[in-house]
């Protein structure tokens, strides 16, 4: 760690300050370039930390930057992981209210369900699969706190992985049911096709951004617990929406799932 628990602290708050007003920042690392990656995931656990404090409870967890077509939007080269929250989570159909986000953009995710525990290190596909209870269709509505979307890699993990809002839907089916690689993703904003794609442009196959997840946490002495919902990360580029736009997501075989930006 390159930083002390009172800077940990203020850059906590700031970020979740921010996060909660609506209103951008500069990424933490242009004033703290010694910033390294315990650093950055203390910073995201501490701001865990307030939110439970305030009585939001963990329904989730994500995977994020896990395609190359996200890596290469944001110009980063490995994943990074964050927490979904309860007061993150959008019925099916429901509204995103735009007032309390700063830069909305959606991604079409494939979202797990386990019904075991998942613990690395060791984890692979077919250990994810093994404890994956269903699939099921997610958009995640990302909003990151830092000024046009522009960060590093530990900017962004301190930064919850800019996490903001998230809908699953559609048809929840077992991993056996569907082919995980080959399944054709379908994203449309106001009744237009913007974003397609398939499962493998996730890590060459989605079920290997949950192992890493499970892998990160082993080496941190935390697993992966029975019943957590994990989204395995932005099949596509991420899509700029703004109030009054309608975005839905089909996954094949597995239905679709919507919402609306008001
Ligand atoms: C970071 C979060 C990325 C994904 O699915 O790739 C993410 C960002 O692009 O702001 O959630
Ligand atoms: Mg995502």
């Amino acid at each position: 760690m390159a930083l002390d628990a009172k800077t940990i602290a203020g850059l906590a708050e700031h970020l979740e300050t921010c996060e909660l007003q609506a209103r951008d920042t500069l990424k933490i690392t242009d004033e703290h370039p010694d910033m390294d990656w315990d650093d950055a995931y203390a910073i995201q656990a501490e701001i865990l930390r307030r939110k439970l404090a305030r009585g939001s409870r963990v329904i989730g967890l994500k995977a994020g930057l896990t395609s190359h077509a996200k890596m290469k939007q944001m110009g980063v080269d490995s994943p990074v992981f964050g927490f979904l929250v309860d007061n993150f989570c959008v019925p099916e159909g429901g509204e995103v209210k735009t007032s309390e986000l700063i830069h909305p953009k959606v991604e079409p995710e494939i979202a797990f369900v386990l019904k075991r525990a998942l613990k690395g290190p060791g984890c692979h596909i077919g250990t994810v699969l093994a404890a994956t209870d269903f699939v099921l269709p997610g958009i995640e509505v990302i909003d990151s706190r830092y000024r046009d979307f522009k960060f590093d890699l530990k900017s962004v993990v301190a930064d919850n992985t800019s996490a903001a809002r998230f809908v699953v839907g559609g048809q929840a089916l077992p991993p056996d049911r569907v082919d995980l690689r080959t399944m054709g993703v379908v994203m449309e904003k106001n009744g237009q096709v913007v974003a397609i794609g398939a499962g493998a442009a996730v890590l060459g196959h989605p079920a290997a951004a949950v192992a890493m997840l499970a892998n990160h946490l082993g080496r941190r002495g935390e697993e992966i617990p029975a019943g957590t919902l994990i989204l395995s990360g932005g099949v596509t580029e991420a899509v700029a929406v703004k109030a009054g736009d309608h975005v839905s997501l089909r996954l094949q075989g597995l239905g679709s799932v919507s919402l609306r930006f008001v």
